[in-house]
């Protein structure tokens, strides 16, 4: 409890958390070579991935936010008050706070695998949002999840803006959506943000830019495996690539070895040729009639959806069937 009958409770779910080493060490050794993008977001990645949201060049943050200003007065006016918010990665962000303030749900529900900055960004809310109840679970989203039973009898509202669903391969896009619904029950909402297909050049662009922080970005995750698992990687021998992929529909991030040289991890060694690409990220994007089928085909139905005038990027307001 805290606050004048303001709940505050902390869900543990105890996601299994992979073994780093191992899941690296199977990456590197697959003939394409690629490592999980979730290894960007050590405090220096999300500091990183935060002032990629500022850059002139990266659209999809600034554009969302504009959506929102614009018609989250009449989701609200949708879905109603008195609802429980589930977040699918927890954030301390503008997005949030100007939902739950457009929303005055009864409850936020913060979901996120990394217990210390959800239990900090969720005190932080719950601090600010007088009246509002709030009940982090520690969990890891891409798995099946129980919400908590003070929340058993609200109606849902899943949010998953960002266009995270981008990082995840279509057929991982299709489960995840599947047990949002699941998690959220038949006639829940779900708010979920889409980053348009575009003109290549401009999507190169925002995961090239000119000041050079997305290849920060991109470089930091070998500063990273160096700092956790000892590896010796020299940064300054990769460079950040990022290239639209017009058969996947995606754009691709890699770090290119910029001569042959010798990576080890502990007592494992990793051969890289001159020019061999290391893949990093996959960020799908969805034209609209796409997104809208893969919700379909997901159980979900589109109640709505809104887009800036530029056709750039997608906001779409599901229900659960
Ligand atoms: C977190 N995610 C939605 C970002 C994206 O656009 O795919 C990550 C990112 N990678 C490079 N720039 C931003």
């Amino acid at each position: 409890m805290s606050g004048a009958g303001q709940q505050f409770a902390f869900l543990d779910l105890q996601p299994e958390l992979n073994d780093m080493f191992s899941e690296v060490c199977t990456g590197l050794n697959q003939s394409a070579k690629s490592l999980s993008p979730k290894f960007f977001y050590d405090e220096r990645g999300s500091q990183l991935f935060e002032a990629i949201t500022q850059l002139p060049e990266y659209y999809p943050t600034r554009t969302e936010l504009a959506l929102f200003a614009a018609h989250l007065p009449e989701i609200a006016e949708r879905i109603g008050k008195g609802c429980c918010v589930v977040e699918y990665g927890s954030g301390s962000s503008l997005k949030i706070r100007q939902l739950l303030q457009a929303l005055s749900p009864a409850a936020y529900v913060p979901v996120d695998i990394s217990k210390d900055y959800l239990l900090n960004t969720a005190k932080v809310l719950s601090a600010d949002f007088t009246g509002l109840d709030v009940f982090p679970v520690c969990a890891d989203f891409t798995q099946n999840m129980v919400l908590p039973t003070q929340v058993a009898n609200l109606p849902r509202v899943g949010f998953f803006p960002g266009s995270s669903i981008g990082n995840f391969e279509p057929a991982q896009a299709l489960q995840f959506m599947q047990r949002v619904g699941a998690t959220i029950g038949p006639h829940g909402y779900f708010l979920i943000g889409v980053d348009c297909k575009k003109d290549p050049l401009v999507l190169e662009r925002a995961y090239a830019d000119g000041a050079g922080v997305t290849a920060e970005f991109n470089l930091n995750v070998l500063v990273h495996l160096n700092r956790v698992l000892g590896a010796n990687f020299r940064v300054e021998q990769f460079q950040h690539v990022a290239k639209y992929n017009e058969e996947q529909g995606c754009i691709q991030m890699f770090l290119r070895s910029e001569c042959a040289q010798q990576v080890n991890i502990g007592e494992t060694a990793f051969s890289f040729d001159a020019g061999e690409l290391l893949h990093t990220e996959n960020s799908y994007k969805y034209m609209p009639s796409e997104f809208l089928a893969l919700a379909e085909r997901s159980g979900f139905r589109c109640l709505k959806h809104w887009l800036d005038e530029r056709d750039y990027f997608g906001l779409y307001l599901l229900q659960a069937r």
